[in-house]
């Protein structure tokens, strides 16, 4: 196996004085290709619908020479980068010019099957280390999956031949609005985060506007106070060295006051509005006219435009300096122009704006391609192309993590058959605090269970112990990098909490931040593929505050995380707790979220058999992160035997219908005794009646679209789960569901034969009271089921 190249990148072969060359014949190169990229997209690839296919070339062409220092210069094979989202089209013309990536896909850049819009893990190929998109959330997932390297060093569960590496995103200015930032960075700071970079393209754009003023010297302020090293490119060399000159000290006065607006705009305008702008202010000035008078316009604009963040000397000079000085988090505020290069830099309106195919054009020509030598890697270039492909080769990053690339792989953790089941058979319990029994109780270690403990890592922001995660803890401590005692065992005052922290502790505690939840567990869900090592992370939190981190949920799953989200209490159920804290569209969440797999339990039993399903398919290629929903209500727990793959796959007859049946009630979660007893009651009338206990609508809606997809494409034999179940029924039966969550999780069971459902469960809430009495307010409780009965039935 190679190990990976750590040498200094000064080792490389070009010497010290020609790197910068080469470093700016790569900028212009990349400059080029994103453009194009984008251009060829949207002026050249046939357009079949008349739609604008898009793409940000400003956006791009901000952060290049960012992207070129760091890619060519100092990245290392171990580093792990999230992207800009915009900045995708540089990320895979790097890509290309390291030979990992094909031509073919960059002219495929927005198509089907070719490169995406943002850098995507999954559609784009092992070399996106973080898929980005929806802004802030990359930027904030470097934070975790630094803490998530820790944590697999700590446990020596890395693979041996990976060393730490360091986490960087790439982030746009308006990135820094998103609150998500902010909470991951006190998060990061609790954690004592390490190794993770964070460089701002700060052109002062965003999609609509110009930022306003001095808002950096705040962002500056609030990084300090978080342990971070603040580190501001503003100037490129070109004007620190007309600054040091007479009259520099004005220029520089002149510059820092400027305001953004007008400093993007005068950047659009060009040279003369510059010289127009600086003479009207400073034109008195004998100094300044003697820096300013000698250039000509277009020298001029070059002078003013040379930003720190333009100038790749002085990126990496910062970067290196920041590296020598250790692993203290770093922000780079990196000043840029918006469009640099391009015709609309500085314009307040370039975010989405396109060059026209006459500036094409021009900037082909003044980048020196030939028509149909766009793609040609090193056309246009003014230097030989060997002592190029030989810089790129030498540069440490070309180097390849590891021989199968950096999408790692990690052998799965086998779960035992069987999780150990609480013998509360013919007792009270919920699920949830079944489910935290079950965790302890695998958290000792013993036997079978012994590698499995070893791989599960717990979370919850800040709702441990009331999700009955509190015995695991106990169990397996919390992580940290340093440890730290528990002061109150220390002090012998009495807990059922033990919360020392340690190294080898297998729970983050995080603060209540539902967002830092989700990214944790997506990093923590990638963790095979960063680091090799298996981890299976399992995250508490209230249900209804899921939709908290939706999104960062959404973004886990999206980029293929593997984790399983255990959310509870949950629904109408969680009653006397308060109306603010119920949940309704969770079961739609868990249908409509994709490479998410959902279950609500009724029974201690049936949360045993999908907890270890949770735990393999979470490890599967083919599986998905997982989510079960989870309730306080004491039910009493049936003594049975269960049909695990018809649990698993979504549903199962708690009582089998009898020939002919024309009506069944189906149940899912907490509602069960409801629907037991309206079930008593119906029998007496129609002896035939079923009970059907659902614990998946998703996994019954996925199977049914799948098999009707097959037998649309010929498999006749195709059946699903759904339609074999309420195959026992007669046709056209009824059907009156019921479940804690908002019934159209259930009114599709119609659409599967015919049958006539009627489906309860809350559409409104927010009253907080006991079970009977919200159970009667919003139509769950056993005259509901009934009437609904009769209902189903005389419609029928
Ligand atoms: C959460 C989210 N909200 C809105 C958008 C739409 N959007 C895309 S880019 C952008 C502005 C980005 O500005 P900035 O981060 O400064 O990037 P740059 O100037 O480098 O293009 C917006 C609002 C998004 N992608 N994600
Ligand atoms: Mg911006």
């Amino acid at each position: 196996m190679n190990a990976p190249n750590l040498g200094s990148p000064l080792s490389s072969l070009a010497d010290d004085a020609r790197r910068p060359v080469l470093l700016r014949q790569l900028e212009k190169k990349l400059l080029w290709l994103s453009s194009w990229m984008i251009h060829n997209a949207n002026h050249v690839r046939p357009n079949r619908d008349g739609l604008k296919v898009g793409g940000h070339q400003a956006s791009c062409a901000s952060i290049i020479s960012v992207m070129t220092a760091l890619y060519f210069e100092m990245l290392r094979p171990q580093d792990r980068v999230a992207v800009k989202p915009h900045a995708g089209p540089v990320f895979h013309a790097i890509n290309y010019l390291l030979g990992r990536q094909t031509q073919e896909k960059l002219t495929g850049l927005r198509q089907f099957g070719g490169i995406q819009p943002y850098p995507s893990r999954m559609k784009d190929g092992g070399e996106v280390d973080f898929s980005t998109g929806s802004v802030g959330l990359g930027v904030a997932m470097t934070t975790f999956s630094s803490l998530m390297q820790d944590y697999v060093h700590n446990h020596g569960l890395v693979r041996p031949d990976l060393p730490r590496g360091r986490h960087i995103a790439l982030a746009g200015d308006a990135e820094l609005d998103e609150g998500n930032i902010y909470e991951a960075l006190l998060e990061g700071w609790k954690h004592d985060v390490r190794d993770v970079w964070w460089v701002v393209d700060y052109n002062r754009q965003s999609l609509d506007s110009v930022l306003p003023d001095r808002l950096f010297g705040r962002i500056e302020g609030l990084f300090q106070d978080m342990g971070w090293n603040v580190v501001t490119l503003k100037y490129g060399r070109k004007l620190q060295a007309a600054f040091a000159r007479e009259g520099g000290n004005e220029l520089r006065a002149w510059i820092d006051d400027c305001p953004n607006s007008l400093y993007s705009a005068l950047t659009f305008q060009g040279g003369a509005a510059w010289r127009q702008a600086l003479l009207a202010d400073l034109g008195r000035s004998q100094g300044l006219r003697s820096i300013v008078d000698p250039l000509s316009d277009s020298e001029l604009a070059t002078l003013m435009n040379n930003l720190g963040g333009h100038d790749i000397e002085t990126v990496t000079e910062a970067m290196r300096t920041a590296a020598a000085e250790g692993d203290q988090p770093t922000c780079f505020i990196a000043y840029t122009v918006k469009g640099m290069g391009l015709p609309f830099a500085g314009h307040k309106d370039n975010h989405a704006g396109l060059m026209t195919k006459e500036q094409m054009e021009g900037f082909r020509t003044a980048m020196n391609i030939r028509p149909g030598h766009e793609w040609d890697m090193f056309e246009g270039l003014d230097v030989p192309e060997k002592e190029i492909r030989d810089f790129i080769a030498s540069c440490p990053f070309a180097t390849p993590l590891t021989p199968e690339g950096r999408a790692l792989t990690a052998p799965m953790v086998q779960v035992p058959a069987n999780l150990p089941m609480p013998k509360i058979a013919g007792r009270k319990g919920a699920t949830q605090n079944g489910f935290g029994d079950i965790l302890a109780e695998i958290g000792r270690g013993q036997g079978e269970y012994r590698e499995l403990a070893a791989h599960i890592l717990t979370t919850s922001p800040d709702v441990t112990v009331s999700t009955n995660l509190g015995p695991w803890v106990n169990r397996r401590g919390i992580f940290d990098r340093h440890t730290r005692n528990d002061v109150f065992r220390d002090a012998k005052l009495a807990s059922a909490q033990r919360w020392g922290m340690s190294p080898k502790g297998q729970h983050i505690e995080l603060g209540i931040a539902e967002q830092n939840l989700f990214l944790l567990l997506g990093a923590a869900g990638l963790s095979s593929s960063l680091t090799g090592a298996r981890i299976l992370p399992i995250g508490t939190v209230y249900d209804p505050f899921v939709n908290r981190g939706l999104d960062a949920l959404i973004y886990g799953c999206y980029q293929g995380a593997r984790f399983l989200l255990v959310s509870t209490p949950s629904g109408i159920t969680l009653a006397p707790e308060g109306g603010q804290h119920q949940s309704l569209n969770t079961p739609l969440l868990g249908m409509a979220a994709d490479r998410l797999v959902s279950y609500e339990p009724a029974h201690v039993d049936e949360l045993a058999i999908l907890l270890r399903h949770c735990l393999e398919h979470m490890q599967k290629p083919d599986g998905s992160a997982a989510w079960l929903r989870l309730s306080t209500r004491q039910l009493e727990q049936p003594d049975r035997k269960l049909d695990l793959a018809a649990v698993i796959a979504g549903a199962h007859w708690a009582v089998p219908p009898g020939p002919g049946a024309r009506i069944a009630i189906a149940y899912q979660g907490p509602v069960a005794p409801e629907a037991e007893d309206a079930f008593a009651q119906l029998r007496e009338e129609e002896p035939t009646a079923g009970l059907l206990a659902i614990t998946s609508p998703d996994v019954l809606h996925a199977g049914w679209l799948a098999a009707g997809k097959a037998r649309r494409a010929g498999d006749r034999a195709a059946r699903a789960h759904v339609e074999s179940i309420l195959g026992a029924l007669a046709p056209h039966a009824a059907l009156v569901t019921i479940l804690d969550g908002h019934p159209a999780a259930h009114a599709w069971l119609g659409a599967v034969r015919g049958d006539r459902v009627v489906s309860l469960g809350p559409d409104h809430f927010g009253q907080t009271g006991n079970i009977p009495d919200l159970y009667r307010e919003y139509g769950l409780d056993t005259d509901a089921i009934l009437d609904a009965c009769a209902q189903a039935l005389l419609e029928g």
